[in-house]
């Protein structure tokens, strides 16, 4: 096992780590910008580094980070999620310096950044995909394809993901119109200018596999997350299990996703993304080959630390369990906590926090990074705290949830708290019937009114009273 871990990574994610490393007996490096030095996950760390240049560039310096590394002992890397995590670059670089990167080997990185070739692989081993071309290399190609596919057809970047660079067409018109600007997009956004189409499937859910794979050939899967709850390529809820699958579609799917990690000989912790139609037909999408943001409602249900089970499986262990051990209990809902107005188009809000009251109670957990005091920065994600709780069944998990967001309190900035609060109250969630159409759809859920903040009141009452006496 190391001794030393350094993480690559701020916020929430960032304490996640310190904690998994702490109960196993590691001493951790935080490193950071100037506006997080003063933040808790710099305080949790046993050391810290400053890490320029800038708010961002210092999260992004490979060879920095690997001196800084080597200058501070450190034996092995973790990177969170976004930043380097699924940069097979950095990768390489840790193993050049002798230190363990705590992710897959970086050929399975590369294997799954470029969708074309990923989709290709993953359709020759017999793992559903959706109908779709190959690279398009002019306007007629890509109508010829459009055509035989049928429209509605989406246009995707290969080197893309996560939702960047879509396009839906409709008709010819649309795919010779938008060709050239997806071509050019993808070109600049990420230095590769590959496309593809596929078939556009209308009101999917998101569905994707957890899956865990050691470095001695055992992968088993951990269930799924339906993360259809989101809004512009960003999740805002997530649950575990789907109320969408049973048991049978389950086990394939999750076979699948088993497939799918081993055909790039798979090491560590990753999620298989699938779309599921109307006609509950699934395809795969692409690997996140990193943690995920909504790791935690796969521990929840599965009692699994997939943080501490990363570091594990990096230092050598053998997956500790077999497929036929793991056991899925009851339901988990991840809200994530951001700094944002919904009633504002989900502006992200910035500023001190002034006041911080967080929920607590059986089959509750907080993953955050925010506190009285604390000063949200402009530079970075809106994620201030990821608010989960489990529930035996379906209707306890989202009353629990409910009650949560009604005692959470945060003031100084907006949150999204009264917009789930809505959401929890909806019967179309509740129903687990919500594609990742929902938010656009439910646009009664963003009428509330602003909570009053008592703060404010006292205020007013004082210039009240400066304003009618003699001063
Ligand atoms: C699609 C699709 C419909 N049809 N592909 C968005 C994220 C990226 N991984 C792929 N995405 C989509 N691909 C076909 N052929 C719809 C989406 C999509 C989506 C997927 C998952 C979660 C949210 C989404 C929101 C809009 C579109």
């Amino acid at each position: 096992m190391f001794k030393k871990v350094l993480i690559t990574n701020r916020g929430e994610i960032a304490l996640r780590i310190i904690r998994a490393c702490n109960e196993l007996g590691l001493r951790t490096v935080a490193i950071h910008s100037e506006a997080d030095a003063t933040t808790l996950y710099v305080k949790k760390a046993d050391e810290a580094a400053l890490i320029g240049p800038g708010p961002l560039a210092g999260y992004l310096n490979i060879y920095g980070i690997i001196d800084l590394a080597k200058q501070m002992g450190a034996d092995a890397i973790h990177p969170g999620y976004g930043f380097l995590s699924e940069n097979a670059e950095f990768g390489r670089a840790c193993a050049d310096a002798g230190i363990i990167f705590i992710g897959p080997h970086p050929q399975a990185i590369k294997d799954m950044g470029l969708k074309i070739e990923a989709r290709q692989k993953m359709a020759s081993i017999g793992v559903p995909v959706i109908p779709g071309s190959t690279a398009l290399h002019s306007e007629e190609e890509a109508v010829e394809a459009a055509e035989k596919i049928g429209y509605p057809v989406i246009l995707k970047a290969s080197a893309g993901g996560g939702g960047r660079g879509l396009r839906v067409c409709w008709n010819a018109n649309n795919v010779r119109r938008m060709l050239p600007l997806a071509v050019g997009e993808a070109k600049k956004a990420f230095g590769n200018d590959a496309v593809f189409i596929e078939k556009y499937i209308e009101e999917p859910h998101h569905i994707e596999f957890q899956i865990v794979a050691d470095k001695h050939g055992n992968v088993i899967h951990l269930g799924e997350r339906d993360c259809s709850l989101q809004r512009r390529h960003q999740k805002l809820v997530e649950i575990a299990p789907s109320l969408i699958l049973d048991d049978k579609l389950r086990r394939e799917m999750g076979e699948a996703a088993v497939t799918v990690a081993r055909s790039v000989g798979y090491d560590n912790v990753g999620t298989v993304e699938f779309l599921v139609d109307k006609n509950r037909n699934y395809y795969f999408l692409e690997m996140n080959t990193r943690i995920q943001v909504e790791h935690t409602i796969t521990e929840e249900i599965t009692g699994i630390d997939l943080v501490q089970t990363m570091i594990r499986i990096a230092a050598g262990e053998k997956l500790p369990l077999k497929q036929e051990d793991v056991t899925l209990r009851g339901y988990a809902i991840q809200c994530r906590i951001n700094a944002e107005d919904p009633l504002n188009d989900f502006l992200p809000a910035i500023g001190k926090i002034t006041g911080y009251y967080s929920p607590g109670g059986y089959g509750v957990r907080i993953d955050g990074n925010v506190y009285r005091g604390y000063t949200v920065p402009p530079y970075y994600d809106s994620l201030l705290a990821k608010l989960v709780v489990r529930g035996e069944t379906w209707d306890e998990t989202v009353r629990r949830m409910h009650r949560c967001l009604s005692e959470y309190v945060i003031r100084g900035v907006k949150t999204t708290i009264p917009y789930y609060k809505k959401v929890m109250e909806d019967p179309k969630f509740i129903s687990g019937n919500f594609s990742t159409r929902y938010v656009e759809e439910q646009a009664e859920k963003l009428s509330y009114e602003h909570e009053k903040d008592p703060a404010d009141a006292a205020i007013a009452i004082a210039a009240a009273i400066v304003a009618h006496s003699k001063v």
